[in-house]
């Protein structure tokens, strides 16, 4: 048994408790505390331990952020140093402290020349919301006040808040709580799902061309931004087609939009590049950026300007009217510098390009390449997803592909492996210091519970 030594309550017992005083995410309450959930008490590199002491190789670096691992001992020590010499200050004051300084150092040295500020938050969401408000204000100041409105795509995910879920395109999330005004939205790039009879080329075209048809509609004089992830993340792992990003920047260019990228997922090293726009090839005016900052050790997230942008705000703007209590959190700042460091230093981003990037692409080629269950591998780096289809010569879906993507996705706990289910998608995000055996046994596990679902799809 892996389970730590202070643990001295039984499963039932926190499960209960559970119960009676949390709220989940993305749940149905009620059957959830029915089952029961998993308590998860131990984590060291890819590894988990639940309170019964079943262990579990993390498929999806925790939400798409442990990048280093669990257990890592350089980011505690970070952490522990920094609350011993400064738990907290802030950066309202005229103030600020060198852990902040230091993390945008380091931040900037990794990034393109053509990004120079950033705005701290505590999440992802946040980052997004402080978007919005940022690009408006942009505007303001160079004297257009009218481009208020946001673009966005259906099935993108920009975070849980309000103005994040209204430039998400979850329709069941715009139920729940209502949307905020001047925010459109345009079709995602899922070749597999509704390209049609048209090449992937010709469809990532089409659906760029949306974006200038919805420009044209709501007049480009109106439009501030177009926001989406490099590549859908929480929509379900899909790449866009190669025709897609240079014909929406030269979309945005041509009618002054501003392009902004949410690398809240792609950041930090996911595609084998630092950032997942430079996988793709196009260049943001600005990029959301959370998660794989600090590993998921702390709450930390951005928003990354560009020089226009922020040249713009910083000679022109006179007052931002914008600050959180904890932008620039130092002990978040020191593990974020910390795990950037590792990252760099250890040569991990290096890694996934040139070694265990290529490794799990292949392996899963091999593995799934001709499994009469999947349609299609999409992937780079260490991030991949498997399309399941009932028909694979027209692409064909399951009538119940969720159902089956969720027993997937049980069947993978069931052997010890914890893979993420979208829609017909099984998604797999590991830690970026995977080894090529611990890249073995994902897809080794994988490939167990595709197959128990195949058995139950009849395709086995
Ligand atoms: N943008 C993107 C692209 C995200 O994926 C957020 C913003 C919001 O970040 P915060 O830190 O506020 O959660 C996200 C979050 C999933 C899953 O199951 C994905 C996210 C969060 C929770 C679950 O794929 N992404």
């Amino acid at each position: 048994m892996n389970v730590p030594a202070q643990l001295n309550r039984l499963t039932e017992d926190y499960q209960t408790s559970d119960a009676a005083h949390h709220i989940h995410a993305f749940v149905d309450q009620k059957a959830l505390n029915a089952e029961g959930p998993r308590v998860m008490v131990r984590g060291e590199g890819l590894y988990l331990w639940d309170s019964e002491g079943k262990r579990y190789l993390d498929g999806m670096s925790g939400l798409w952020c442990t990048q280093l691992g669990y257990g890592r001992r350089d980011l505690t020590a970070a952490a522990a140093a920094q609350m011993d010499q400064l738990a907290y200050y802030n950066m309202f004051f005229h103030t600020t402290h060198p852990a902040v300084i230091e993390l945008s150092e380091l931040l900037f040295s990794l990034l393109p020349a053509h990004y120079s500020h950033v705005i701290y938050t505590n999440s992802g969401s946040e980052a997004n919301e402080v978007l919005i408000r940022t690009v408006r204000r942009y505007w303001q100041v160079v004297g257009q006040p009218q481009k208020k409105i946001m673009i966005g795509r259906w099935n993108g995910y920009h975070g849980s808040t309000l103005a994040a879920s209204a430039l998400g395109g979850m329709k069941f999330m715009h139920e729940m709580g209502g949307l905020i005004p001047d925010v459109a939205h345009i079709d995602e790039p899922y070749w597999y799902a509704h390209g049609g009879e048209l090449t992937p080329a010709e469809f990532g075209r089409r659906c760029a061309l949306q974006l200038e048809e919805k420009i044209l509609e709501l007049g480009a004089e109106n439009v501030a931004g177009f926001i989406a992830e490099p590549f859908q993340g929480a929509g379900g792992m899909i790449f866009p087609p190669e025709s897609y990003w240079p014909e929406i920047q030269r979309i945005c260019r041509q009618y002054d939009v501003l392009l902004c990228a949410d690398e809240v997922i792609g950041g930090f090293g996911r595609t084998g590049e630092w950032f997942a726009h430079q996988h793709f090839g196009f260049e943001p005016d600005t990029l959301s950026i959370a998660k794989g900052l600090t590993s998921g050790y702390l709450p930390m997230g951005g928003l990354v300007l560009s020089k226009r942008v922020a040249d713009a705000l910083v000679e022109r703007g006179g007052v931002f009217a914008h600050g959180l209590t904890y932008s620039g959190h130092p002990v978040a700042a020191a593990v974020a510098l910390a795990n950037l460091k590792a990252l760099r230093d250890e040569g991990i981003v290096r890694q996934v390009k040139d070694d265990t990037g290529p490794y799990l692409q292949k392996i899963l080629q091999e593995v799934f390449g001709n499994h009469p269950m999947i349609g299609e591998i999409q992937g780079t780096g260490l991030l991949a997803a498997l399309q399941f289809a009932e028909d694979k010569a027209t692409r064909k879906r399951f009538e119940h592909e969720n159902d089956l993507a969720w027993q997937c996705r049980t069947f993978g706990f069931e052997e010890g492996v914890i893979i993420r289910s979208t829609l017909g998608r099984m998604i797999m995000a590991p830690a970026l210091v995977a080894t090529r055996a611990e890249l073995d046994e994902l897809v080794e596990k994988t490939r167990i519970a595709v197959d128990r679902t195949a058995r139950i799809a009849g395709k086995l």
